[in-house]
């Protein structure tokens, strides 16, 4: 018989890193509520929240792999990348999505990647409280079933 091993949904003692990106905050600021709602929800006490603001998704690897070495369970990622007329909105999305994967591979506890990237606004509205939920909770509770696995692992 196969054994078989998968995290949970009971957040209590978790502690927990976010990294919030500035740029766009009206969306990025419903990301981080939806998230720590679900956390809090679900048992994570909020003095065990940590969150940090960075100005825009670009700094958001850089400054989840620093949050890793203040004893976290998990690093969940929020921030909103929305395409203009220029190619800048490739870079600053493939460098946020590459750079928290990177992370995610060099560090010992699960880093989550909440950073919406939509063609305009109204795809972002969306995923922040609109017809998509909220990504910011969605990634809040995928958060806490890695969390409570790599306990397991
Ligand atoms: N940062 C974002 O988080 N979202 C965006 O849509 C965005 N655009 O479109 O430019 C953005 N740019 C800023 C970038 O993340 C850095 O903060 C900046 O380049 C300084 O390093």
């Amino acid at each position: 018989m196969a054994k078989i091993i998968e995290g949970n949904f009971d957040a209590s003692g978790l502690r927990v890193g976010i990294v919030v990106s500035r740029f766009n905050n009206f969306i990025t600021e419903s990301l981080l509520s939806g998230a720590m709602n679900e956390l809090v929800n679900h048992g994570v006490n909020e003095d065990e929240i940590e969150v940090v603001r960075v100005p825009g998704a670009f700094e958001i690897p850089m400054v989840a792999k620093k949050l890793c070495s203040r004893e976290k369970d998990v690093v969940i990622c929020l921030g909103a990348v929305i395409r203009g007329g220029t190619p800048h909105f490739d870079y600053v999305a493939g460098e946020a999505a590459h750079g928290v994967a990177s992370v995610a591979r060099e560090v010992n506890i699960p880093i989550m990647f909440g950073v919406l990237t939509t063609d305009n606004l109204e795809q972002a509205q969306d995923r922040t409280g609109g017809k998509y939920g909220n990504k910011g909770a969605e990634t809040a509770i995928a958060a806490i079933e890695m969390a409570t696995l790599y306990k397991k692992l």
